[in-house]
């Protein structure tokens, strides 16, 4: 596992974290839409505890349409605001002061009647690495002030970015971890290329996805492989079955499948394969 998770990186990191926390009025804690549960941190619910908080389905556009509405009702339900976006092209960024000013509508209400009128709103990021935190932060800033594949521990000053009238957001993001002692999540932060593919030899990892693409999407499979996916069919068929469509052989004719393996995974990374939410929230899909 990489290095910058270890435990002394973690207490450090979350050092930080609180006292940023103390700092800002809202936490804006970015998730990738297409695995909701693995991208988010277990313990920040301690950590934040009463801050309002604003979940960023970020990547949107990586993940099932369905599944973001999906998400998008159960993170209401359960008391956050949300904001779907896609930080590469920058859809929805705009959105996000004007979520923020409605989230704390109550509070900036109560504010400016004990006459603090010219208190500035002010927000912090923060989400597990790859969610895409740093682009989100650029896309906000308009231009390239947050550095992109930043790691934790990195001490720095503190920097604001303003998003208009009385609205600031703290330029560093707080890099959370992930619950990567839970083998799902392990491979759910691997299929999506969050952590390294070494954590896991590459056939073995285009497995598990192949066989949970064919418990949920199994049209998409057909379209892009050319292969019947059959209910209960089994990763290493699978993905035999698509090397072989695919003429991917070695000699002897026998499919390549690690060939097949790396193409799967850039795939899906890349989203030629098409658009998926590999967990959904309870209730509407059990885990496959
Ligand atoms: N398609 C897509 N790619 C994104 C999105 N947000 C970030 N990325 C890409 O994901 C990679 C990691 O993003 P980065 O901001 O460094 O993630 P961080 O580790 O959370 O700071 C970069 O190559 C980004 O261009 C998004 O909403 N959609
Ligand atoms: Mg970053």
């Amino acid at each position: 596992m990489n290095v910058q998770w270890y435990p002394g990186h973690m207490t450090k990191t979350r050092r930080m974290i609180e006292s940023d926390l103390k700092l800002v009025d809202l936490v804006t804690e970015v998730i990738d839409a297409r695995i909701p549960i693995s991208s988010r941190n277990p313990d920040l619910n301690c950590l934040i505890e009463n801050k309002p908080r604003l979940i960023v389905l970020n990547r949107a556009d990586q993940a099932d349409p369905q599944g973001n509405q999906a998400w998008r009702k159960w993170f209401l339900s359960q008391g956050f605001h949300v904001l779907e976006t896609d930080s590469k092209t920058g859809k929805g960024i705009n959105q996000f002061p004007l979520t923020i000013m409605s989230a704390l509508k109550e509070q900036i209400m109560q504010w400016r009647e004990k006459g603090q009128v010219g208190r500035p709103v002010r927000v912090m990021v923060v989400g597990v690495p790859n969610v895409g935190k740093s682009t989100f932060i650029n896309k906000v800033a308009k231009k390239k002030s947050a550095k992109t594949g930043d790691r934790p521990g990195v001490t720095r000053g503190k920097q604001w970015i303003s998003m208009g009238t009385g609205l600031d957001l703290l330029d560093t993001p707080g890099i959370l971890w992930p619950k990567f002692e839970d083998q799902t999540v392990g491979r759910n932060l691997a299929f999506t290329g969050a952590v390294k593919d070494e954590i896991m030899d590459t056939e073995t990892l285009a497995c598990y996805l192949i066989e949970t693409l064919a418990a949920r999407y199994p049209a998409a499979l057909t379209a892009r492989y050319g292969i019947a996916v059959l209910p209960g069919a089994k990763g290493w068929e699978l993905l035999k079955s698509a090397a072989k469509k695919r003429g991917f052989l070695i000699s002897g004719g026998e499919p390549n499948t690690e060939r097949m393996a790396s193409t799967l995974l850039d795939e899906f990374r890349s989203g030629k394969l098409g658009r998926f939410t590999l967990e959904m929230p309870e209730g509407e899909m059990g885990h496959g």
